[in-house]
């Protein structure tokens, strides 16, 4: 059954001008791009979003990353969309990525990793929800 995710290009790698190539990838393994748009996070939609990280080490960086500058948001359509987005991606540290992955590619380490990816289906339907309610009605 087909299935969406939530994709996001982060501010690296919009920075680096990768999203061309990383779009074209997207493309050529099978999603089809279901809704798609430049924007920087504002610190309330930023914090809305990590919310599930909110006590990690990590959160206040996490947040100032992602408002730092211009992100692509995407949600993305496929069967099985949610973990073949996970795949194409890599692991979260790129150094650990597979070769291939996006991550690999174009991620410069844990924080500055290019890409997001819902991690399962109640996260896509929240991350989705908050930008695109009415596909997640
Ligand atoms: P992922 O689902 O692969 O994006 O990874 P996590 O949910 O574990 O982490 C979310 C984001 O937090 C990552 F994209 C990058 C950031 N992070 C750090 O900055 N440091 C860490 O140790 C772990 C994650």
């Amino acid at each position: 059954m087909s299935q969406h995710t939530f994709a996001i290009i982060k501010p690296d790698a919009v920075s680096a001008k990768y999203s061309g190539q990383i779009i074209d990838i997207i493309e050529k393994n099978g999603f089809k791009i279901v809704k798609m748009q430049k924007l920087q996070f504002t610190k309330k939609q930023a914090e809305q979003f990590y919310d599930i990280h909110k006590e990690r080490p990590f959160f206040k960086e996490l947040v100032d990353f992602i408002i730092s500058s211009f992100s692509i948001i995407m949600v993305l359509e496929k069967e099985n969309a949610i973990a073949d987005w996970r795949k194409l991606m890599g692991a979260t540290d790129p150094l650990k990525a597979d070769v291939g992955t996006i991550r690999k590619m174009f991620g410069k380490n844990i924080g500055n990793n290019a890409t997001h990816g819902s991690d399962g289906e109640e996260t896509a339907k929240k991350e989705i929800g908050q930008f695109y309610p009415e596909l997640v009605k």
